[in-house]
């Protein structure tokens, strides 16, 4: 099952190459248009001046998960081998979405420095779009993903674990295709934008109710010493993910001008991919890891690699 859909995440990965060189007409974007905010031809009208402090504070955002996603990458790759055969996809996965993640924030970084220019002390828009696109291209790969890393390493009975994953897949492609319409209208904060929120939410809440419901069921049958490690990695899901409403918010909620709330949804963003996937996957290797050594596997005597 498990090789079936790393060969599907592999498709989808070199499918999506090709849209990201031409990142505007996104799939999402075929979403019916909501009532009167059909945005202006630029859709970047807001894009706030920033002090410089607020500009390098996501510069150095980006940079750091940009080091972040790539060296997990390496650890994941490379630890792979320490662990017995049956789980080793699972790190193949976290590796792939590690990787993913890191191409997509060099090009967001790109984008951000060229989305700017320091003109009288000020950091000012120089017109070039900063593009979403990226992010929502790379969350609609990964988080799948995600979801084949956690159910690959749970080890659940064969049609039990496709089942959740199908469902657990739709849902998440519904709410970042949903969320997509309402995030490149953020600036207007109009009806596009809540609608889409909502609209986003609903598959959202699903996905939380399915974890919380489906994976304390399983997680009796997961022997004794890995069991706080898979409650810690539902915890990391459950914390991360609800980090990108609130971050999506930020445009939305009074109080904060554009500035702040730019720089609130990057830090927030990134914050929350930097701890859904490369913490996320850390702990996949600790299941992974003590799920081999009780099935006998010596872990130990193979060659280590940066062991944690
Ligand atoms: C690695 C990337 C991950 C785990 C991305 C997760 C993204 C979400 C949970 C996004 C959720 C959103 C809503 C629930 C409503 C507003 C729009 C979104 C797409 C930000």
């Amino acid at each position: 099952m498990t090789t079936s859909l790393l060969t599907a995440g592999l498709l989808l990965f070199f499918a999506q190459e090709g849209s990201t060189a031409a990142p505007a007409p996104e799939a999402p974007a075929a979403a019916p248009a909501a009532t009167e905010t059909s945005a202006a031809p630029s859709k970047e009208p807001g894009l706030p001046t920033l002090t410089p402090a607020q500009y390098s504070t996501v510069y150095n955002m980006f940079s750091f998960t940009i080091a972040s996603m790539g060296a997990s990458a390496l650890f994941f790759f490379l630890s792979r081998n320490q662990l017995a055969p049956k789980y080793r996809p699972a790190m193949m996965v976290s590796g792939l979405v590690v990787s993913i993640a890191c191409y997509h924030y060099f090009r967001i970084f790109e984008s951000w420095e060229a989305a700017y220019e320091l003109t009288g002390g000020q950091y000012v828009p120089t017109g070039a779009v900063f593009n979403d696109a990226y992010r929502y291209a790379d969350w609609l790969l990964t988080v799948p993903l995600l979801m084949v890393e956690l159910i690959a390493v749970l080890a659940l009975p064969k049609g039990e674990g496709r089942g959740l994953l199908v469902r657990l897949s739709v849902a998440a492609f519904f709410m970042i295709a949903l969320g997509y319409p309402g995030e490149i209208a953020k600036y207007e904060a109009g009806a596009q934008y809540w609608i889409f929120f909502v609209l986003s939410m609903i598959p959202f809440l699903y996905i939380l109710f399915v974890l919380l419901t489906e994976l304390t069921k399983s997680l009796e049958r997961q022997p004794e010493n890995v069991r706080g490690y898979i409650s810690a990695a539902r915890l990391i899901v459950l914390v991360s993910w609800c980090f990108y409403p609130i971050a999506y918010l930020a445009s939305g909620v009074g109080g904060l001008s554009g500035a702040q709330a730019e720089v609130g949804l990057q830090v927030g963003y990134t914050i929350a991919d930097i701890v859904a996937k490369a913490v996320f996957g850390v702990y996949i290797y600790f299941i992974a890891r003590t799920k081999s050594e009780n099935e006998g596997y010596e872990v130990s005597a193979q060659p280590a690699v940066a062991t944690a």
